[in-house]
């Protein structure tokens, strides 16, 4: 079994309820189990700031799925969900990115793991430490240090009601 961590992103129509339904989904896929789920925050965009804030979370699951059938099988949950991407770096329905897999350094033309840009964001850094305190990432160095040299963040953890 592999330990990995999925970032879940949405900022169209209800993004609440449509990472609520991605988690319900991350649970029955095969070969795996949900070990855990950070809380929800909101998040201003990175990229165009003429778009809706961002509603992130980060789930951890151990599976025996590996890397590009994993992939796949996200990439399915978001188009059984209606993928709607309107522009680079712009406005999702649902996005679901393999963050982490294992102690993996990945760099195929379908999937770099660790994810490009996870030193550079806030809304995965913080949701990770949150599940994971200690957390290393490969080539990286730890979670709380990398969380140290974040320029700003505006993450905000959402209540639930
Ligand atoms: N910005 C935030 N805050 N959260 C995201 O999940 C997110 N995802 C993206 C882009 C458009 C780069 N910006 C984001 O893909």
């Amino acid at each position: 079994m592999a330990n990995v961590y999925i970032g879940l992103g949405s900022n169209l129509e209800d993004p609440l309820s449509q990472l609520q339904i991605a988690v319900e989904q991350l649970k029955s896929l095969p070969e795996t189990a949900l070990v855990g789920c950070s809380q929800f925050y909101g998040s201003k965009p990175l990229g165009p700031d003429d778009q809706p804030d961002f509603i992130n979370a980060v789930c951890q699951i151990e599976t025996q799925l590996s890397p590009p059938v994993l992939l796949s099988a996200l990439q399915q949950i978001e188009i059984d969900q209606g993928r709607i991407k309107k522009r680079h770096w712009g406005e999702r329905l649902i996005d679901l990115d393999i963050l982490l897999y294992a102690d993996k350094i990945i760099k195929t033309t379908d999937l770099t793991i660790p994810h490009a840009e996870i030193a550079l964001r806030d809304f995965v850094l913080i949701p990770l430490a949150e599940l994971s305190p200690g957390l290393v990432i490969p080539g990286l160095g730890s979670i709380e240090t990398l969380i140290l040299n974040l320029e700003t963040s505006y993450l905000k953890p959402l209540i639930h009601l």
